[in-house]
């Protein structure tokens, strides 16, 4: 380790006075300006991340859904998952050490994770279409090269794209090829032999509307739809081309305010969907022939995923354990759903991709979705051989998976944001401060099918608030009257939570 570079260019990437960053659930993320010192030194840790892994590492720049203004980084670990924790700790430390500690701090990482500086780093970056992504991600690669690391620049990419690229690298491209057409093609074929099977009545069928947030989801989806051929055509709206991201559009907007984005004009029965910004979550939803709009969100594609296996395995004979993960913020009608009439275990973990997927890997097949859209299901590789090879049913179950959906109402919900707190049992439970959760459980008991916790964000300063009952007037109701309890009994500052609706 040449520490006299590193301090020299450590310097060109100041960190500025005073300033405390947590890795958070996804990473760093923070208005841009506050961020170059925190790029340089997650490329010298992805540097030692590798070299500790024999593996590559990957960088992704990007603040996911959050606004235009903001960025943010994370690691990827070697099989495409998220950095370990203990290197969250790392992360975090490395990030808020002064500038005269940096050395001392790096000596530190390096000894605690027994990390042979020998060792050959390599590093792969990708970021999104932020005007700060840029900038951003060539101070990763200043980081990158100063601890003497080769790195692979894929420029704009989504989230998915660079996990898949990691993830590629460090299984000898048994996976696929770590290229950009290596993703399409092993992508698109997938899809096409999915749908191959399907029946199709009408063209309609094979279209959709896609809302890309304004970001990085344009530019890739319109890359990879040549690579569908006749299997699917796709529509672009909020492709960036004026809209500012994340902006009256995207997943998140379409979850929170349930209507369609901004510029997309929908008629009934045509099928929609919706990216965020790095295009890691969607959500899907329609117009039906009254012009109600209907949402499928993580909760009910998870519904449709897990019933699909399900019934799939139930055909083939094969006893292998399905589970769903979710987090407290899945409608409370979908985990009922799914526990007492598809008869699928259902387990509740934190919020944030990890979480869930930590959980989901326990299964032959483990299929997870946060409601808000992030989600994937999971494989072990001998399911995934037995499931090609009797794929073949899915007619009958396409024209169940809409009559299944039309069973599951969603409860109302609301959600709110105030301060501080801590909490257990995946998070639907307040343990600080004393009394909050004897308090949030009398509300409760005052509506019916309701429910309602409180956490601290993962993102931002804040803590939310959920709630959910039989109508949204008591949802409002319910919401409104555990940010009072929060504000009482948590020590609230300014002024006291106003009703959000
Ligand atoms: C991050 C998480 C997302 C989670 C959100 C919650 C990943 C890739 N992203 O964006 O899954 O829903 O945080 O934010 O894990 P909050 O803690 O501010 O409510
Ligand atoms: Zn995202």
């Amino acid at each position: 380790m040449d520490l006299g570079a590193i301090t020299k260019y450590s310097a060109l990437h100041a960190k500025p006075n005073g300033l405390i960053l947590q890795y958070g659930t996804a990473g760093f993320r923070t208005k841009a300006e506050h961020l170059d010192h925190v790029m340089f030194r997650m490329g010298l840790l992805a540097v030692l991340r590798s070299k500790q892994t024999k593996s590559t590492i990957g960088v992704m720049v990007t603040a996911s859904h959050n606004p235009e203004e903001d960025n943010g980084v994370k690691l990827v670990d070697p099989l495409g998952e998220m950095l370990a924790p203990s290197w969250e700790e790392h992360a975090t430390y490395l990030a808020n050490a002064e500038e005269q500690d940096m050395q001392r701090v790096l000596i530190d990482i390096s000894e605690k994770e027994a990390v042979n500086l020998q060792q050959d780093a390599f590093v792969v970056i990708g970021r999104d279409t932020r005007p700060s992504s840029e900038k951003l991600s060539q101070s990763v690669i200043d980081g990158v090269t100063v601890l003497g690391g080769q790195f692979h620049d894929y420029g704009l990419l989504t989230t998915p794209q660079l996990h898949y690229m990691v993830y590629c690298r460090n299984t000898g491209g048994r996976y696929g090829k770590a290229t950009i057409e290596g993703y399409y093609q092993k992508l698109s074929k997938a899809f096409v032999e999915l749908t191959k099977q399907a029946s199709c009545s009408g063209d309609e069928y094979r279209s959709l509307k896609v809302d890309c947030a304004n970001g990085i989801g344009a530019l890739k989806l319109r890359e990879m739809e040549h690579y569908f051929s006749q299997g699917l055509s796709v529509q672009l709206f909020n492709d960036g081309s004026k809209g500012k991201l994340n902006h009256l559009c995207g997943a998140d907007f379409v979850k929170s305010h349930q209507k369609p984005p901004q510029g997309m004009e929908i008629k009934s029965n045509e099928r929609c969907c919706s990216f965020d910004g790095d295009a890691d979550r969607i959500v899907y939803y329609y117009h039906d022939a009254d012009g109600h709009f209907h949402l499928i969100d993580g909760d009910k594609i998870a519904t449709l995923i897990s019933s699909f296996l399900k019934e799939l395995l139930v055909e083939i004979g094969e006893s292998l354990n399905i589970g769903v993960v979710q987090t407290a913020y899945a409608n409370g009608s979908s985990t009922r759903y799914l526990e007492e009439v598809m008869k699928v275990p259902v387990y509740c973990t934190k919020t944030g991709v990890k979480h869930l997927h930590h959980k989901a890997q326990e299964f032959d097949i483990g299929v997870y979705f946060e409601a808000n859209g992030h989600g994937t299901a999971l494989f072990s590789t001998a399911v995934e051989m037995k499931i090609k090879q009797s794929a073949e049913q899915l007619e009958d179950k396409k024209r169940k998976a809409a009559k299944m959906l039309e069973n599951i109402i969603d409860l109302f919900n609301q959600v709110a944001d105030r301060r501080v707190i801590s909490t257990t049992n995946a998070e639907r439970q307040a343990v600080t401060p004393p009394g909050l959760q004897e308090a949030i459980n009398d509300l409760v008991k005052k509506y019916k099918l309701s429910r309602a916790f409180v956490r601290p964000s993962g993102t931002e300063d804040v803590v939310r608030v959920y709630a959910e009952a039989d109508s949204q007037e008591s949802a409002d109701h319910l919401a409104h009257e555990v940010s009072l309890a929060v504000f009482q009994l948590a020590g609230g500052i300014g002024e006291r939570p106003q009703p959000g609706f």
